[in-house]
């Protein structure tokens, strides 16, 4: 077995004291200059959100805030995950408003500052994996997307919802490259509506106790935690409520490698590369994968008649 160095026993007591700090959550930010100190040793960010902490009954293990946002999925940027915070450094989410229209009855265009005032925020530690194989533990802050729906009040003939990045040549360069591009633009994606409604759902608006990055999917982002992540969806502008289902970008992109469902399964592989394990970032073993990445109880009931094979 191995020495504990020097350093070991120091990262040891940093987590320890992290483990701590966390466990005090945002409302009892003090700018103690220890804990700043700390703070900035261990790349973790000045919270600024108000929100009540997760309990983490299951004891899952973070990746650290600079693991989560150093290697980004956001194709608007970059395909290359370790240049998107980069840049995305610049991006000016101020003034962001986000409109939910379609078949409701209450439709709205909303100030993202003005939701966050409106809905009390909570965190949740999720699971997250990608369809690429990699994954994490995420400390995502938001409200249930549950409770939006509910105040806007969609019409009986609402069966499913639809989601819409923002499109801005802008603010991301590869929207842009139009035809050239991997992928086409603005970035779609879709629930049916009893997923959209389930308490797992959720609207981030921030993580580690902080607003989002850009490179996160700032100012505000989907996140469905026993999907493959190509559904939770960044930087929204439009929530639009639809009888028909929503063709999503990745399904139109190639439909025989990505589905509208695209539930984590370690039963069905991508066309390419086995789903059966995946790897954390941060560790070097690969784990197996878990049924609706560990949410089977809280989900599965809403596939039971579904063939999953088909509807990947
Ligand atoms: N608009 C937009 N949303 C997106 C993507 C994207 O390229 N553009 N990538 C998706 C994919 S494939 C993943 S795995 C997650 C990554 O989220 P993260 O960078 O916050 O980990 O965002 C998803 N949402
Ligand atoms: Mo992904």
């Amino acid at each position: 077995m191995k020495k504990l160095s020097a350093k070991d026993v120091t990262s040891e007591v940093l987590f320890n004291k992290r483990r701590n700090f966390l466990k005090l959550g945002a409302a009892s930010i003090v700018a103690s200059s220890a804990l700043v100190d700390l703070m900035a040793k261990e790349n973790l960010p000045l919270a600024n959100l108000k929100y009540l902490k997760d309990a983490n009954e299951n004891d899952l293990k973070l990746n650290t805030f600079k693991e989560i946002t150093s290697y980004n999925n956001f194709y608007e940027f970059t395909t290359s995950k370790e240049k998107v915070k980069d840049l995305a450094k610049d991006m000016d989410t101020s003034s962001w408003k986000i409109t939910i229209d379609g078949l409701v009855k209450n439709p709205i265009t909303i100030d993202v500052q003005d939701l966050i005032k409106k809905y009390a925020l909570e965190e949740r530690i999720y699971r997250f994996r990608c369809v690429e194989g990699w994954a994490m533990v995420v400390p995502w802050i938001g409200f249930e997307l549950k409770k939006l729906i509910e105040d806007v009040a969609p019409l009986g003939k609402a069966k499913y919802v639809k989601f819409t990045t923002k499109y801005d040549t802008e603010m991301f360069p590869d929207q842009s490259r139009g035809v050239f591009s991997s992928i086409t633009y603005p970035y779609v994606e879709g629930l049916r509506m009893d997923e959209a409604m389930n308490p797992l759902t959720l609207l981030a608006v921030g993580l580690y106790g902080k607003t989002l990055e850009g490179q996160n999917g700032a100012p505000i982002r989907l996140v469905v935690p026993w999907k493959y992540g190509f559904k939770s969806i960044k930087s929204i502008d439009k929530i639009t409520f639809l009888e028909e289902e929503p063709l999503n970008t990745w399904q139109a992109q190639n439909k025989n490698e990505y589905g509208f469902y695209a539930n984590v399964n370690p039963k069905v592989d991508h066309p390419r590369w086995t789903q059966k394990r995946e790897r954390v970032l941060g560790s070097f073993f690969k784990k197996k994968t878990l049924a609706f990445n560990g949410y089977e109880k809280e989900v599965g009931h809403m596939y039971k008649d579904m063939d999953l094979t088909k509807n990947f």
